[in-house]
């Protein structure tokens, strides 16, 4: 606990790592292209620089407070600095800002307007570098790129990959991804992380709503939606909502008006994974073979495990992820209508997530060339679309989702948060079927925001180790002390994006701790006022496995150990 002055205004601190908090503390919000709160310390941008009272200059990201300082943050000596620093960077920088995706929402340009910048004293960069648009989730302009090292670090720190890092030297020096191939050679899982962080449009989501609009346009083309959990309570963010809004209905009358002809929930296959994953789980259990069972329905895990610990892939769960189960179902429901119509079904997922885009354009599935999920657009991608048409989001009246494929159990839509499958696959195992069981199982340790979970539960008599992780380095970590022998588990759901898919990278910006946590609170809100809680329980997931699922279970898994899912 200390004092300090901040422009003579005392302000106390007790566990802020640095000034910059600590004059945030005061109301100051300082201009920084470089601190994440949830990164290491580079202080390489030098925008957050304070004057002392003997007219020295330093990084408040990175001096530790100490009691009786005194800072000033706004002399002329800092105004002129900032100018300098914003006026060397945007000489560097690309102009094209009018174009730009990141117009508006643009770090450098924010501050260049509110640092008042008219005239760039120094040149323009003389040559362009070529745009990486290699890879299917993120497009690289280092054009763009104002070298702050936020995307290098984010792939580091926090999802422990180091797919990016600094190359050459003095002013050359420049963000590229490992040995300067391209994105999509390296190890990268396109989680997009790096992209929540860039402050200018150095990285971006690929932009794959063109292929939506000439579907939607075609009248030869039935355009199918999906929409996952987690979009539900984030999309309004974009349209003046608070975060955890749950706008469902808002969304399935702005699919129609934008001439999608069917609106269905992801939720629905979360419930067909519940259902095939507690069975697959209880078999291993009972067998005692291939535990841990790892979750597969995060894309980004599922790469990230296939290139960094090969060994797992039989501890990995069989079940396709509700995306893809979802895809392939909807492909078989309407391929007698479309042939008997002469229509082609064009399934297009909604997703808050930017390695989705990879996972539709895996090899597995596509059979003869036809996708099962053919085209993922993520959450901002559906805004840029719904902005285009000129649709009032937040005045639209609510719509109810199609049949048979939109209604979702509460189970099936907390799959939007880290934590949710694990709880409702719980729902599913445990034999008691009562609320009290569901209260219970919602206080076992399942929830809440800390990147690595554990707990033991007691299922039918049988104690199960359970981890959650969110986070690729967490998952890691976790893996190298499962191999070790210091942890031990039955089950293990990992989700990449930190949080879960609610904080994935595809969902508006800016992204923050408590924004997460809103949208958290949005998920389980709408799991609250859903009258049907596990996944067995849905309806029409009773139809499908008496239906069209009937001996086509082979539907919703990849490669299969067992066989008893074959078709
Ligand atoms: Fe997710 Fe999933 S929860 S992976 O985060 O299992 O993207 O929302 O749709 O597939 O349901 C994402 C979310 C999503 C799938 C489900
Ligand atoms: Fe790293 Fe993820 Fe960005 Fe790829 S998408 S470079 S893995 S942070």
């Amino acid at each position: 606990m200390g004092q300090m002055l901040v422009d003579g205004q005392r302000i106390e601190f007790s566990d802020e790592k640095n000034i910059l908090q600590v004059i945030r503390k005061a109301g100051i919000e300082l201009p920084t292209f470089c601190y994440h709160s949830e990164l290491s310390i580079y202080g390489a941008c030098r925008m957050c620089v304070v004057e002392d009272k003997w007219g020295g200059i330093s990084a408040s990201c990175s001096t530790p407070p100490k009691n009786g300082m005194e800072v000033y943050t706004n002399t002329p000596k800092l105004q002129k600095h900032r100018k300098m620093i914003l006026e060397l960077l945007l000489s560097a920088h690309d102009r094209d800002c009018t174009s730009c995706e990141k117009n508006g929402r643009c770090k450098l340009q924010e501050l260049a307007i509110r640092f008042g910048i008219k005239n760039i004293r120094f040149g323009e960069r003389e040559e362009n570098l070529p745009i990486d648009d290699s890879s299917c989730a993120i497009v690289r302009n280092p054009n763009k790129c104002i070298m702050c090292g936020d995307c290098v670090r984010m792939c580091e720190e926090v999802q422990g990959i180091g797919a990016l890092g600094f190359a050459y030297r003095g002013s050359n020096i420049q963000v590229v991804p490992a040995f300067k191939k391209k994105l999509k050679d390296v190890d990268c899982v396109n989680c997009g992380q790096c992209r929540t962080v860039c402050p200018t449009g150095a990285l971006i989501i690929r932009n794959d709503t063109a292929k939506v609009w000439k579907d939607l346009n075609n009248k030869k083309k039935r355009v199918v939606a999906q929409i996952a959990p987690a979009v539900r309570v984030s999309i309004g963010e974009e349209f003046g909502m608070a975060p955890g809004e749950i706008t469902i209905g808002k969304i399935a009358a702005a699919l129609r008006k934008l001439g999608f002809d069917e609106v269905y929930d992801t939720g629905i296959a979360a419930d067909l994974t519940v259902i095939e994953e507690s069975k697959e789980f209880i078999e291993r259990l009972e067998k005692g073979e291939r535990l841990p069972l790892f979750t597969s329905c995060c894309p980004g895990w599922v790469r990230y495990a296939e290139l960094k610990f090969p060994e797992l892939k039989d501890n990995i769960s069989t079940c396709r992820s509700p995306q893809q189960m979802f895809g392939a179902v909807i492909k078989e429901h309407y391929k007698k209508s479309d042939a008997e119509d002469g229509r082609e079904t064009i399934s297009v997922a909604i997703m808050p997530c930017t390695a989705k885009k990879y996972e539709a354009g895996r090899e597995e599935y596509s059979n003869n060339g036809v996708k099962d999920v053919d085209v993922v657009i993520t959450t901002q991608e559906l805004c840029l679309m719904i902005k285009q048409a000129g649709i009032m989001f937040g005045r639209l009246e609510e719509e109810a989702l199609d049949m048979p494929f939109g209604l979702a159990s509460g189970a099936g839509i907390i799959f939007g948060v880290s934590g949710g499958v694990s709880e409702a696959v719980l729902r599913r195992c445990y034999s008691q079927k009562t609320s009290s069981t569901l209260k219970e199982i919602s206080f076992v340790g399942v929830r809440g925001m800390d990147g690595i979970k554990e707990t033991v539960v007691n299922i039918n008599g049988k104690e199960i180790k359970m981890a959650i992780v969110s986070g690729l380095k967490n998952a890691g970590e976790l893996i190298k002390a499962i191999q070790k022998g210091e942890k031990n588990y039955d089950f293990v759901e990992v989700m990449a994006c930190p949080g879960g898919c609610i904080a994935g990278a595809g969902q508006p910006l800016p992204s923050s701790k408590s924004v997460t946590r809103q949208r958290a609170g949005g998920i389980y809100k709408a799991d609250s006022s859903s009258q049907i809680k596990r996944s067995e329980e849905n309806p029409m997931v009773i139809a499908l496995y008496n239906g069209l699922l009937k001996g086509k279970h082979g539907l919703l898994h990849n490669h299969c150990a067992c066989n008893s899912h074959s078709n």
